[in-house]
This record gives C-alpha cells, sequence and structure tokens, in this order.
C-alpha cells in the first residue's frame, strides 16, 4: 500500500522535499533559501540529506543532539546529519547488513566535515567498553588532515586525497576501523599556484616548533622554502597551523607512533623542505652541452644527515642519470630541466611514500585481522569536483571519480526505485533523468577513452603530449562531449555533469607514468634509517623485478611494471564501486552555498546551478510522482479501519481487498493518489 504525503508549507520550508506541492527548481530553492535563512541547513528529499554548508559553527553537534537522534526513524526529528548516521547504524546492527554513507558535492560543500560529524556520531553512541580503540580511530583524522589536505582557492582545508573509512562493529560497539586512500595529489609537493597552500603539516611544523628543534632539523620560517612560498602569503585567516600541530602530535601519541617514527617523520619532512631549496648552476662542457652542478651543498649536508644518506650518491642522482650496460654503470649528466625534474620526483616520493606509511601505520593499529566477521559501516570522502584556471591530469582523475560517484547515486535511486515499482506491479511513467554515463566512456572506455589513449602513450616511447592530443581530436573530435580548443593551445575539453571542463595536457605523460627513476629508489634504500630504507624497499618490491649485478654484486636493474597512474586509479575506482554496491547506500548531498567562503551567504545562481546538475529535481519528482509512503496492509488497516464507520469486515477477504475499501471512502478525486501494490501483505 502506497499513500503519497501531502504537508503544508510553513515557515521553516518543508523538510522532506517530496512534500514540495509545487514542485520545480524555484520552489526548491525557495524551500532551501527559506531553511537556511532560520540556520536549519540540513533539508531532506526521502532519505537523501541535502546539507547546505553554513560556514559557520553551530552548536547542533553535542552529546544531546546524539541522544537526541539515537534510534530515531528517520524523518521523526527535523532533518540532521545525526539522523542518517543513526538509520544507517541501525540498520546495519538489525539487518545485520554493511552500510555506506556515500557523501558527494564540489570542492568546499562540506563532505570532510560531514564525515566528521558522522565519525563523531559513531564514537559517541558506540557501546563499546573499549573507549581506547575509538579514539584511535577519531584521532586518525586529524593526522590525515594535516598530510594530505591543502588550501586551495576553493577551500582552506580542501582534501587533496580520497578516502574510504570501514568501521567495524562488534554487537554495536566498534571494534576497529580501514582506511582506503586514493590518489594524493603529488604535485602540490612542489608546485603551488598562487594564494595556495602546501600540505598543511609543513606549516604546522614551522610554527609550532621551538628555535632548538628547528635548529635540529636547520629548519627556518615558512617564507624561505621554494616547496611553501610560491603561493604567497602561507596564513590563513582562521586556522592555528601551531594548534594543529598539537593535535597532529598528541594523535600520533594515541595511535602509538613510538619516538623513533616521529623522528623519522619531522626528518622526512624537513629534508623535503631542505631538497626543494636545491639549486643548480649550468655548465657548458667542451661539446657545448650544458651540464649542471649543485649551487650550494648546504642542502644536500642537511639532506644526507636526516636521511641518514651517502652524501656522494644524493649529489649523484640529483646531476646524472644512471643506466647499467653490460653490467657496467653508465652515468650521463643532467641539463638543467632534467636536474630539477630530478631534484623535484625525490621530494614527491619521500613525501607520498611518508603519506601511504602513515595509512598503513594507522590502520596496523586500527584494523584487525578478524574483520571479516564484523559488520561495517563505511563513509567514503573523496576529492570534490573542482575547476581552477588551469586544470591538469590532477583534476582529471579528481573530476572522473566524482562523475563515477554520480553515476552510482544515478543507478541507485533511479534503478531501484523503478525496480520497486516493478516489483510491486504499479502502473509508472519511467522518469527521465541525465545519464552521465557518456562521459564516463568518453574518459575511461576501452580502447579509446581519454585515459586508455593516455596509458597507450605513456608506453610509447616517442610519444609526447602533444602526440596523445591529436590521438584525442582524432578520436574524440566529433564527440559532443569533447571539445577542440579554438587556437592549436595544448587542451582539450569535457563536458562533465557538474560543468564543462578545459585541461591543460602539458606533463600529462609524465604525471600518468610517474616514473621514479630506479635509482632514487635504490638510494632511500640505502638509508641507515630503517624506516626510510624499508618504506622504499616495500615500494622496490611492488614496482620491480630486481636482478643482481654479475660485476658490483649489488647494483640492482629495475623494470617499472606497466601500471600506470591512470590505470591503477581506474581500477581502485571500480574495486571502490564493487565494495559500495555489497552495501546499503545513504547520501548526503553537500552543496556550496558561495564561491566566496562566506558565512551564511545564500547565493542562489551558485546553488541552482548544483542543484540542477546533481539531479535534484528528477530526484525529488521520482520520490514524489513515486509513492515514497509504503505502508503495509495490516498496520493500513488497523490505523484506517475507523473510515469504514464500523462496517463489518467479511473475515474471507483479503488484506489487499480491505485497504481497497478503506480507500474507496475517500472518494473518486483522491484514486490517483494512491496505489495497491503487490507484496506488502505480510
Ligand atoms: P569538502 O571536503 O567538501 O571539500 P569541507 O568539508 O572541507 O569541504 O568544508 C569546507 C569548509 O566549510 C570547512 O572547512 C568549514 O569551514 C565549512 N563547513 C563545512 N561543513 C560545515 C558544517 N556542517 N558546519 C560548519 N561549517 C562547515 V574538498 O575536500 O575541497 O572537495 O577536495
Ligand atoms: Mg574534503
Amino acid at each position: 500500500m502506497v499513500v503519497p504525503q501531502e504537508r503544508k508549507d510553513s515557515e521553516q520550508g518543508i523538510e522532506d522535499m517530496i512534500n514540495l506541492s509545487d514542485l520545480n527548481e524555484q520552489s526548491i530553492l525557495n524551500n532551501i533559501k527559506a531553511r537556511y535563512a532560520r540556520e536549519l541547513i540540513y533539508t531532506y528529499t526521502g532519505s537523501i540529506l541535502v546539507a547546505v554548508n553554513p560556514y559557520r559553527m553551530y552548536n547542533i553537534y553535542g552529546l544531546d543532539m546524539v541522544k537526541r537522534y539515537e534510534g530515531r526513524t528517520l524523518g521523526s526529528l527535523p532533518p540532521h546529519i545525526f539522523a542518517i548516521a543513526s538509520t544507517s547504524y541501525t540498520k546495519m546492527m538489525k539487518a545485520t547488513e554493511n552500510q555506506v554513507i556515500v557523501i558527494s558535492g564540489e570542492s568546499g560543500a562540506g563532505k570532510t566535515e560531514s564525515t566528521k560529524l558522522v565519525m563523531q556520531y559513531l564514537a559517541a553512541v558506540n557501546k563499546s567498553g573499549n573507549n581506547l580503540i575509538t579514539e584511535q580511530i577519531v584521532e586518525s583524522n586529524p593526522l590525515l588532515e594535516s598530510f594530505g589536505n591543502a588550501k586551495t582557492i576553493r577551500n582552506d582545508n580542501s582534501s587533496r586525497f580520497g578516502k574510504y573509512i570501514e568501521v567495524f562493529f562488534k554487537k554495536g560497539s566498534m571494534v576497529g576501523a580501514r582506511t582506503q586512500e586514493y590518489l594524493l595529489e603529488k604535485s602540490r609537493i612542489v608546485n603551488q599556484a598562487s594564494d595556495e597552500r602546501n600540505y598543511h603539516v609543513f606549516y604546522e611544523m614551522l610554527d609550532a616548533m621551538s628555535d632548538a628543534e628547528k635548529a635540529k632539523y636547520g629548519l627556518q620560517p615558512a617564507s624561505k622554502y621554494f616547496y611553501l612560498n610560491q603561493g604567497g602569503n602561507s596564513a590563513i585567516a582562521g586556522r592555528d597551523d601551531a594548534e594543529n600541530f598539537r593535535k597532529m602530535t598528541q594523535a600520533m601519541d594515541v595511535l602509538n607512533f613510538n619516538k623513533q617514527e616521529r623522528e623519522t617523520v619531522f626528518r622526512i619532512l624537513s629534508s623535503v623542505l631542505h631538497i626543494g631549496n636545491i639549486y643548480f648552476k649550468e655548465i657548458s662542457n667542451e661539446n657545448n652541452d650544458n651540464t649542471v652542478e649543485l649551487g650550494s651543498d648546504a642542502e644536500i649536508k642537511w639532506i644526507s644527515h636526516l636521511l641518514q644518506l651517502s652524501e656522494d650518491w644524493l649529489k649523484q642522482s640529483l646531476t646524472s642519470k644512471v643506466t647499467e650496460a653490460r653490467g657496467d654503470r653508465v652515468y650521463t649528466a643532467y641539463n638543467l630541466d632534467q636536474a630539477l625534474d630530478a631534484r623535484d620526483a625525490i621530494a614527491k616520493a619521500l613525501y607520498s611514500r611518508l603519506f601511504t606509511w602513515m595509512v598503513e601505520k594507522i590502520n596496523s593499529t586500527t584494523c584487525h585481522a578478524e574483520r571479516e566477521k564484523y559488520t561495517s559501516l563505511a563513509v567514503l570522502d573523496i576529492f570534490g569536483f573542482e575547476d581552477f584556471s588551469v586544470n591538469s591530469f590532477e583534476q582529471l582523475c579528481i573530476n572522473y571519480a566524482n562523475e563515477t560517484l554520480q553515476y552510482f547515486f544515478n543507478q541507485h535511486i533511479f534503478r531501484l526505485e523503478q525496480q520497486e515499482y516493478t516489483k510491486e506491479k504499479i502502473r509508472w511513467n519511467h522518469i527521465d533523468f541525465i545519464d552521465n554515463k557518456p562521459t564516463i566512456d568518453l574518459i575511461s572506455t576501452k580502447p579509446a577513452g581519454i585515459l586508455h589513449l593516455l596509458d597507450d602513450e605513456s608506453n610509447f616511447p616517442q610519444a609526447s603530449d602533444q602526440s596523445f592530443l591529436e590521438k584525442c581530436h582524432y578520436h574524440h573530435g566529433s564527440n559532443p562531449l569533447y571539445g577542440k580548443p579554438r587556437m592549436s593551445g595544448m587542451e582539450f575539453s569535457i563536458s562533465h555533469y557538474a560543468g564543462h571542463i578545459k585541461y591543460d595536457v602539458t606533463h600529462f605523460i609524465e604525471k600518468n607514468k610517474d616514473t621514479l627513476r630506479s635509482h632514487v629508489i635504490e638510494l632511500m634504500c640505502e638509508s641507515k634509517n630503517q624506516m626510510i630504507s624499508q618504506m622504499f624497499k616495500d615500494m622496490r618490491d611492488r614496482l620491480i623485478t630486481k636482478t643482481l649485478s654479475k660485476t658490483t654484486g649489488r647494483y640492482i636493474t629495475l623494470k617499472p611494471k606497466t601500471a600506470t597512474v591512470a590505470a591503477s586509479f581506474g581500477e581502485s575506482l571500480l574495486s571502490l564501486i564493487d565494495t559500495m554496491t555489497r552495501c546499503n547506500p545513504y547520501f548526503i548531498r553537500c552543496i556550496k552555498p558561495n564561491t566566496t567562503k562566506t558565512a551564511m551567504h545564500f547565493d542562489e545562481s551558485v546553488i541552482l546551478q548544483q542543484l540542477r546538475y546533481t539531479g535534484m529535481m528528477e530526484t525529488i519528482r521520482i520520490r514524489k510522482m513515486g509513492y515514497p509512503i509504503r505502508v503495509k496492509f495490516p498496520h493500513f488497516i488497523e490505523r484506517y479501519r475507523c473510515l469504514l464507520l464500523g462496517a463489518k469486515i467479511p473475515a474471507r477477504e483479503l488484506p489487499n481487498e480491505v485497504c481497497a475499501k478503506i480507500l474507496v471512502t475517500q472518494g473518486p478525486t483522491q484514486a490517483d493518489q494512491y496505489q495497491i501494490g503487490a507484496t506488502k501483505d505480510e
């Protein structure tokens, strides 16, 4: 039995938009606006939570609120993120079904804040006697944020990696968690656009360390480091770097980082900064080839001291390429560009290895082997859709991930809803939604999707960014979702679900290959610091096959596997979707209120655009035209039999016939407001 529900518009707007009596873009917008003006940032569309970022912390997430929402059914109280967390948790407990809360929205919309609130709720309601594990799970967040978030022009605390956190429960108690990380943005370590920053942790460290500590690592203020000062002024209004450093180191304590591990973390971070300040002098040799020599020894000395590396080896890997020919090592001197690339490659490798090590370390503390035995509630918080003045390979990957997530949402909302009606044998007009499959195909389908073309070119020695671009133009030039530049620029554009984005293909191949020169890995494996050498040995084992050199007895030939960044990212996305498909999902749609990070400023056009591209209107329509209220026959009869005004119900009458009789009392005008389905009779 299915009955649509009507509720009167009230001052506060409507809590669940499927009850909007007049459904159109403007009424949706007005409703959200009216609520926002009353500081009501949450609204439902059925069980989907719409959250408009207030850019101001309201006092609505305390323990009193946790208690208020705990165990309550969705919709019985005003919309709130705790209601979603509570419903998902209850369902996991009752149905012993794994859950996932999928949080989406563009950069700065509020995904990461929402994730923290869900985790905070779970930590508060869980019945665990073991507070340590709960604390460890909660504390992993400040650590990952320090190392994986940064200021961009879109968001002062932008996640530059994606994360999928599965929290495991045993009889309702938190017993562990596992974080899966996706694609940390590496280019930021060596390069920042104007008004942006490198990862928070560097500024936090420099702000919080005493002079004596800084001296120990040879550190100076942030403005002195090339890797930190490219974006300009490094302070963020309203963000206390030193305080965050204390939180981060506290988190390290809770997560069992020992003294040595902590020390090594700071040594690596300091080394990255020193590496960025290495500079080269060009010298001409007799053949008139320009080669380089190091501008100064100071940085080299610090780096080799901090990383416990041989100074000579370090110098060598910065100034020349080593290859092996018939057992002999051959050195080819770098020109300036190559030397700068080699320098940056070392910094990126160190930092990204450290980040992965950190995630593994957290998992080794919070995640236990027997996790398959438990039920789980997962939260997905990725990097949001973004459009900068120049978009590169990283943006293509980020936007592709968001495109995939939008597809997952569509599949779930539109496919499952329509399946339910078929099952109930209900008369039903199909609802159209904007299917973004064609865009996903353009990016990733075999054999000619853009990322596959990129992979082909990445495996082809003579290829260049230019030849890659030509192939894209050739294969997709006539695709309406694809755009060629008017002039012969190094770019193409893609019509994404969330907007038309231009991508500059410069460095695409190099970023996709992400080849770390083999001797750099070897160099790091030689570190006298166990943690550092182990990090790179793990990497070597994962990436390469090795053969022992006959002449030196230890030099190693390395054969990188062909897995490119695009290929492995594509694979991990597929596996993520596969995992999520096996869970019961809830969706939180975060909306960004304006493009200036201003508190409580509701920019109608900015919001309308997001409502459009997320398919909010179609979502409400399917839930509204559809029959969102589903009542089982016995419940319906019990509740509404009074409408039969005492008439006897013959014992042989079937429940659905009784329901029909009750409904007829409402007259013919109501006949299109309900349908009697096939299966709700138990
Ligand atoms: P994002 O995760 O969606 O962007 P965040 O969760 O980092 O966005 O939110 C951006 C900023 O908005 C936060 O730093 C807060 O200042 C503010 N904010 C978000 N949600 C709330 C809330 N519920 N209450 C108060 N302030 C909030 V990105 O990571 O860039 O895609 O890659
Ligand atoms: Mg985020």
